[in-house]
Order: C-alpha cells, then sequence, then structure tokens
C-alpha cells in the first residue's frame, strides 16, 4: 500500500499538493530535537497478530450495553449516586470459535456481572448532579496489584509512580534503555464532554495508584494534584476521597448530549484507554433536548426486560489487534512502528516503546469484533462514537461490504454532535469521525424488505488523516479488514414507528455565544529526532504551543508554564495552526466550543461543515490551517486541552489550562 505520506510527495509533483505552511527555521528544542515538516518514513516491522483475515465477522450480536445500576441510597438530596470499579476480567471479544482476550473495564462495584468493555452506560438527567466513586481495583484476588496488559514506555513524561512525591509525573532520567514498567496502574477518570469543576475533572495529574497490599516502598500513590482536589471535594461536598478511590461529581449543567468516560492519566492514557475502560454518559433533559417520542426509542433502561427492543443504539467503534492466544495486541517496541531497532534513550532521542500512532487491524463495536444487528423496518437513532487510539473513521451504509468506492445505500441524517442537537437535521452520505468524536444520527430503514442486509464500512485511512476523498487523496481502509465495521440484517416490524421523520424534525434552540474579547494564536506540531544515529525525519514528539509575531511556532512541552490562562468567564477564540501533515483532533476540557471557521496559511475562511454547528468539544485542525474554535471559560481553576490521538496526547501533545487566577505551585 502507498503510505499517505508518499502520496503528499506524489501530489507535491503532480502540482495537486496539499498547501503546507511554508517552512518554518527549524525551532530548537530542551533535548535537541527540531520541527521538521515533510515526510517520513512508514515501514513497518513484522511481527506476528492473530490475522485478522482469519476472524469470521458477522457472527456474534451487538452488545448493547445496559445501564450501569446506581449505588444503594442513591437517591439521597437528589443526587444520582454510583460506585463504578475498573477491573481485569475475561471477554468473548473475538467470536466464540476463538480465544476470549483478558481486558479491563469498568462496573458497578457491588454487581460483580455489570463488568463489561465498554462500560454499561450512565444514563443522565439534566441538573440533576450525578455522583461517581471511581475506584482503582486493578487488583488480584489477594489484593496485590495487577501489571499493565501493554507495555507501559517509561521514558515518557508520564505519571511515573516509581519517583516517588518528587519525581512523580514527570520525564525520568535513565543511564541505559529502560525495559516497560511493569508496576501498580495509575488511574483517573475523564467526563468526555462534561461541564466540570477542576477536582472532579479528571485532571491527568490527579491520578491514584489502587489500594493494593504490595505498592513497593517509595513509590508515590497518587499523582500530583491528587491531594488537593480531594481536600477541595471535601470542602465542597463533605466527602473524602478514600484511599484508591476519587469521588467525582457532575452537574449536568449543560445541554442534553452524548458524553463519555474513559481514563485520562499522565503517559498512559494509550494504553489505558485501549485494555477498555471507556462507556457513554447519556445526558437528556432540559430544553436542549427533544419531548419524549419525537426521535426513535427506546434506549436501555434500568429493570428491562430480556428480549427488549432498542431503537436508541450507542456504537462505540474501535480498532484492536490481538494475539493468537486471543490477548490485546499493542506494540512492545518503537521497531514495529518505522524500523527503527535504537539505540533508544539514553542514547538517543527516541523512546524504546511508545509508537506515534497505532493503527489495528480489526474493528470492535461494542466490545465485539465485526458484529451483526437485526434491524426493524424503521427509523432508529444511533449514537457514533470514535473510541479508536488514532485512526479516523468515514462510515457508511453500503449494499456491498467490500466494493469501492461505497455506495451509500442508507443516509446518515446527523442531528446532534458533541455538545448537543445540530440547528437543524443534516443528511450525510458518510460520516467523518475523528477521535472522540461523536455523531447523534437517525438511520431510516423504513420500506427496506426483510432479509436485506446493509454494512456499516470504513473508508477513512489505515494511516494518519490528512484531508480528502477517500481513495483520491488516499488509500481506504483495507476493505477486507479496517474497511467494515458492522452488519445491519433487516427483519419484520414489530411495532409501529411513532417517531418525527428527520426531514421534519424541528431541533431544540441554539444560543450562541457572544463576541470573545481574546484571540490566541495556538499551534500543533510534529517533532523529529535530530540525533545523528537516528535517521532523518524519525518523529519523537508531537507538541501543542504557541505562535509567535512572525508566525512561526513556538513548542511547549506539557511542563512549560502555562500560556492558556483566559479570565475567569471570559470569551475566546483560539487559532489552533496546524504546522505538521496531518489531521489532529483537539479537544478542550470544560468547554462547548463553536468551530468558528478554517482558513489554509495562505487562503480565505471557509465555515465550519454543516454538522460542526452547534457546540463542540472536539475539532479536526487541518494540516495548513488555522482551525478557529471559540469558548466561554466559566469555571475556574486547572484542565488540559490536548490532541485525542492518544499516542500524540501521552507524548506531549496536551497542555495545562488555566482558568482564572494563576496557581502559585506546580507549573
Ligand atoms: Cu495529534
Amino acid at each position: 500500500m502507498i503510505a499517505r505520506r508518499d502520496l503528499l510527495v506524489a501530489g507535491a509533483v503532480g502540482g495537486a499538493a496539499l498547501v503546507l505552511p511554508a517552512p518554518n527555521e527549524a525551532v530548537a528544542l530542551p533535548n535537541e530535537t527540531t520541527v521538521v515538516p515533510g515526510a517520513r518514513s512508514v515501514g513497518n516491522f513484522q511481527v506476528s497478530t492473530l490475522d485478522p483475515t482469519t476472524i469470521p465477522k458477522y457472527v456474534t450480536d451487538l452488545v448493547i450495553p445496559p445501564v450501569m445500576p446506581k449505588a444503594r441510597h442513591s437517591e439521597r438530596h437528589g443526587i444520582d449516586t454510583y460506585v463504578i470499579g475498573v477491573r481485569q476480567f475475561s471477554q468473548q471479544v473475538l467470536p466464540p470459535a476463538l480465544p476470549s482476550t483478558t481486558v479491563w473495564g469498568y462496573g458497578s462495584l457491588g454487581d460483580s456481572s455489570t463488568f463489561n468493555y465498554p462500560s454499561f452506560t450512565i444514563e443522565a438527567k439534566t441538573d440533576r448532579p450525578v455522583r461517581v466513586t471511581w475506584v482503582n481495583d486493578l487488583v488480584d484476588s489477594q489484593g496485590r496489584f495487577l501489571p499493565h496488559l501493554l507495555a507501559v514506555d517509561p521514558t515518557l513524561h508520564w505519571a511515573n509512580p516509581p519517583g516517588g512525591t518528587s519525581g512523580r509525573d514527570s520525564r525520568p532520567t535513565f543511564t541505559s534503555t529502560p525495559g516497560p514498567y511493569t508496576g501498580p496502574v495509575p488511574i483517573v477518570t475523564h467526563l468526555h464532554g462534561g461541564h466540570s469543576t477542576e477536582e472532579s475533572d479528571g485532571y491527568t495529574e490527579a491520578w491514584y495508584l489502587p489500594r493494593a497490599n504490595n505498592i513497593p516502598a517509595g513509590f508515590a500513590t497518587v499523582g500530583s494534584f491528587y491531594d488537593e482536589f480531594r481536600e477541595k471535594f471535601a470542602d465542597g461536598h463533605g466527602l473524602k476521597w478514600d484511599p484508591g478511590t476519587a469521588t467525582f461529581q457532575y452537574a449536568n449543567d449543560q445541554r442534553a448530549s452524548t458524553l463519555w468516560f474513559h481514563d485520562h492519566t499522565l503517559g498512559l492514557t494509550r494504553l489505558n484507554v485501549y485494555a477498555g475502560p471507556a462507556g457513554f454518559y447519556l445526558l437528556r433533559g432540559g430544553d436542549g433536548d427533544l419531548p419524549k417520542g419525537a426521535l426513535p426509542g427506546p434506549a436501555p433502561a434500568f429493570g428491562d426486560r430480556p428480549g427488549t427492543r432498542y431503537h436508541e443504539i450507542p456504537l462505540a467503534i474501535q480498532d484492536r489487534s490481538f494475539n493468537s492466544d486471543g490477548s490485546l495486541f499493542y506494540p512492545t517496541s518503537r521497531e514495529f512502528f518505522d524500523g527503527f531497532a535504537g539505540p533508544y534513550i539514553p542514547t538517543t532521542d527516541v523512546p524504546p516503546i511508545w509508537n506515534p500512532e497505532f493503527f489495528a487491524n480489526t474493528m470492535v463495536v461494542n466490545g465485539r469484533t465485526w458484529p451483526k444487528h437485526e434491524v426493524e423496518p424503521r427509523r432508529y437513532r444511533l449514537r457514533f462514537l470514535n473510541g479508536c487510539n488514532a485512526r479516523f473513521l468515514i462510515l457508511k451504509i453500503a449494499d456491498s461490504p467490500t466494493v469501492r468506492p461505497a455506495r451509500s445505500a442508507v443516509p446518515f441524517w446527523q442531528i446532534g454532535n458533541e455538545g448537543g442537537f445540530l440547528p437543524a437535521p443534516v443528511r450525510l452520505e458518510r460520516l467523518l469521525l475523528a477521535n472522540a468524536e461523536r455523531a447523534d444520527v437517525i438511520v431510516d430503514f423504513t420500506g427496506i424488505p426483510e432479509g436485506t442486509e446493509l454494512y456499516l464500512i470504513n473508508e477513512g485511512s489505515d494511516e494518519p488523516f490528512g484531508r480528502g476523498e477517500p481513495g483520491v487523496a488516499f488509500p481506504v481502509a483495507d476493505p477486507a479488514t479496517t474497511g467494515q465495521v458492522m452488519k445491519f440484517v433487516v427483519g419484520p416490524l414489530a411495532s409501529k414507528d411513532t417517531s418525527v421523520p428527520p426531514d421534519r424534525l424541528r431541533l431544540p434552540r441554539i444560543r450562541p455565544l457572544g463576541s470573545s474579547s481574546v484571540t490566541r494564536r495556538l499551534s500543533l506540531n510534529e517533532a523529529n529526532s535530530t540525533n545523528p544515529l537516528v535517521p532523518p525525519g524519525t518523529p519523537v514528539q508531537n507538541l501543542l504551543g504557541t505562535v509567535d509575531s512572525a508566525g512561526n511556532p513556538v513548542l511547549l512541552e506539557w511542563d512549560d508554564p502555562v500560556t492558556e490562562n483566559p479570565r475567569l468567564n471570559a470569551t475566546e477564540t483560539w487559532e489552533l495552526y496546524n504546522f505538521t501533515v496531518d489531521a489532529h483532533p483537539i479537544h478542550i476540557h470544560e468547554v462547548a466550543f463553536e468551530v468558528v471557521n478554517r482558513q489554509p496559511f495562505t487562503g480565505s475562511p471557509t465555515p465550519p461543515e454543516s454538522w460542526e454547528r452547534g457546540f463542540k468539544d472536539t475539532v479536526i485542525a487541518y494540516p495548513g490551517e488555522i482551525t478557529r474554535v471559540k469558548a466561554r471559560f466559566d469555571h475556574p481553576g486547572r484542565f488540559v486541552w490536548h490532541c485525542h490521538i492518544v499516542e500524540h496526547e501521552d507524548n506531549e501533545m496536551m497542555r495545562p489550562l488555566q482558568i482564572g487566577g494563576r496557581r502559585t505551585e506546580g507549573h
């Protein structure tokens, strides 16, 4: 297959090149890396994974995650209360003829049957708070900590529990190349899309280890911000977090929308999320929602009888690879990415294990590879989530699983995105979904004959996404494997469809943000190694930063002083200058933002896409463009903004966001 970056080069020769920024002067970083816009090798060192073409497709029924049970006595004080742990367990992710997979997942601590990958769904109501005690239960039956399922690279700027309280949340130094970290695993859960206060946001340095009986002496058991946020939560809510837990409260004072929760630990998010802990959080009600019955339903509810038919279904799409024994495969060496076999840190600046991106070779929906689902000839509400680590999805419903370009057999009517409903439904033949983006859509199977088979297919790329038309600007995902997602089989109609046809739906009113008082110029960058022992063009980090007065990027690492420091209640415009060759999904915590426009570095602005109107929390920043978003920062405190390609996020493509007064301690 032609590498996308080779295509870019070929495109340049043909005169159809993507507009890239004028080459800037190389920017020196403290660790002697420089920014070199341009190609890098995409050679693949071969390892044997379970051959995805040998995994039978469409033999397993889709799992629709049930509702997460509340804790007992949860009705007190008008707050819905949950106690949710992360545990390790075995699940049949692959079809039954193949081995089961050891995964991690969330579940209600009182009922082991609720532990699932992905999590059971939290159902929340607007303006009714939800309080969750998140428990790190990654221990064995003897109470000893469980090591990570995947290879942890200890050379990144990461949680680093072995560093103790003085060395936690840092980039440790080594005298020889270390192997993977095999100690107790820190976790911290972020509600993605939540209008959260700082102590409940799941700050990346507010992680905590399990309360295991064999934590090695000298280890930090919590991250740098844990104690402060624990105090703040106790002051505000009268509850002190127990060791191995953190309790967060979500006010739900925001528009009805599709949120999700997942791990957010510094330098570990790619691995913790890949292992399984993620779930939907569906917020309903209020004047940002539609009256009951307007949209297809029901969704799962507590106490449903077995066999209940659901017409509202959340779909978490994730790519995963497996070893032949059924265990999850994730690269254990940098060599997997580009064949670079060392020397690594500390001889050079190349991390020994971290891969700049990982594209897996199977597609998993709600925790099953290539599932099937019988639908009625009626309307469905499908809430899509791209839960992949690095893969952008371009989804279509087609009548053939393998023909490319695929013909759209049934359109999507997109009605919502991350921030709730759009101003009006949008008819689309395909859905472009970057990592962490959500699309709330209606799919109308009405009138389709019983027995018809339809396929949710993916015409995204098997490589980092840039932009453009599938099959023209880039090769589409392998039609035999990652180009297929799931199958719908049309069955008989079981009951009359009383939902409103999407072209006649009137969606709730949007209250736009006012004008902004501050404009920030921010940069997205990729840094290559400049070590003479390393081939030119070898990426070692992705970084956010600012833009100087000459228009050049100023690259900043996680630990550099805070630069994004909006005043409390300020409305700001953020201009995201993407100096890399790839698109990056940028997520800002605490806020729901408006996408203002996009503008090539040399060119005029274009308005947001029809499906980007309303409010979003994650936006695609295309290469060689300025992507403008506008947000009101209305909770004081410490948050983050970052790339949601989680391999990037884990290696410096994340920056602190300090709303209101500056902290004196920390950075
Ligand atoms: Cu990125």
